[in-house]
Order: structure tokens, then C-alpha cells, then sequence
């Protein structure tokens, strides 16, 4: 990826904050050297506006041949649990792919008995400018903004260049997303 550094220590290029070095060494560290851009996005959650994201892994969203994929969660607020901050469960991008169907059909989160004990659920509270990793099968939430207050975060994802887009998953099973090793 390519970037360059401003003198008010922004980085700039083709993939802006995303190719921030720093950012990218930890992202090498959680998924290997070879890394490749693979999707950002602005989460602004509004004051009283800003709803639900419900349980959810990215993996289910974007079915790869293997699970090197994280996704970078920058605060650009402090995030508290009164504004909506990042909710996950710990461990569970251990667990594999858990089934995000309802009466069969992909709906994008996790309910019935694979749904997470909310009480187990770590919130994930932290200053703005902090980032935080996604693994691509880590369970995670976030529940309405109530407060007064905005909740912004900007996440640039990345994927293993060995990670190639399995479009022949079928969606609807549960299934081991790495068939032969557990998830870094
Ligand atoms: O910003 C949030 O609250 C949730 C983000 C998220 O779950 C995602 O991008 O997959």
C-alpha cells in the first residue's frame, strides 16, 4: 500500500489512515507480512440516533478461503457504553463461524442459542484515537446511542493476500470457517 506522511502527521494516499505504518505493523503481527486493503468504512453513530449493530462475525458477511482478515475499529470519540461503545465476546473468534440465519435465511446476526450471553459481552471502552482489532470470526455488538453524545469510528479492513473471496460458501450452515488450523 502506499502513503505518505503530511506535516500535520496525517498519511495520505490510496488508502488515506488506513496505511498509517503503525497500523500496519500491528495488522502484519494479527494476520502475516503480506497484506492487502480490503474495504473501510465510517460508523457514525449519532447522538439518540445511532442504532442497534447486532451480533454479528464479519467472516459471515464476506466468506474467504481462509480467516486472516481483521478489520481496524478507530475511535474518532471517546467511546463509553453510555454513547455505544464496540461489545465483544472473548475468545469467540476461536469458536468458528456460528450460524447468522433466520428460518433460514442469511439475516447477518447471531440469535437462538448460538446468540451470545450479553453479561459475558466485554465492552470495549477507550479514548478517541484508540484502535481496536476485529478478528474476522470475533463476536461482536453494539447497542443504540442514547446518549447526548456522538459515537464515530472509521475502519479500514485488511485481508491475507492468501485470503481469496469463497463465493461457493453456502451461507446457511454453520460451519468451521478454517478447515485445518485455528484462528491466529
Ligand atoms: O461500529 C460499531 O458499533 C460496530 C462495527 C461493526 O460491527 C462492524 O463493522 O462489523
Amino acid at each position: 500500500m502506499e502513503s505518505s506522511e503530511q506535516s500535520d502527521g496525517i498519511p495520505r494516499g490510496r488508502a488515506g489512515g488506513g496505511a498509517h505504518p503503525r497500523l500496519l505493523d500491528v495488522v502484519e503481527q494479527l494476520i502475516g507480512p503480506d497484506v492487502l486493503f480490503h474495504y473501510s468504512k465510517l460508523h457514525l453513530k449519532a447522538p439518540h440516533v445511532g442504532s442497534v449493530v447486532e451480533w454479528h462475525q464479519d467472516f459471515s458477511y464476506y466468506p474467504h478461503t481462509n480467516t486472516d482478515l481483521v478489520t481496524a475499529l478507530i475511535y474518532l470519540d471517546d467511546a463509553t457504553t453510555e454513547n455505544a461503545c464496540l461489545r465483544a465476546m472473548p475468545g469467540s473468534h476461536r469458536r468458528g463461524l456460528a450460524d447468522h440465519c433466520v428460518d433460514g435465511h442469511f439475516r447477518g446476526k447471531v440469535t437462538g442459542p448460538d446468540a451470545p450471553d450479553p453479561a459475558q459481552a466485554v465492552p470495549i471502552e477507550a479514548p478517541a484515537g484508540s484502535v481496536v482489532f476485529i478478528h474476522c470470526l470475533l463476536l461482536h455488538y453494539s447497542s443504540p446511542n442514547r446518549s447526548d453524545r456522538f459515537r464515530r469510528a472509521f475502519l479500514p479492513a485488511y485481508r491475507a493476500a492468501d485470503a481469496y473471496p469463497d463465493l461457493l460458501r453456502p451461507p446457511r450452515e454453520p460451519q468451521r470457517a478454517r478447515r485445518d488450523a485455528p484462528a491466529r
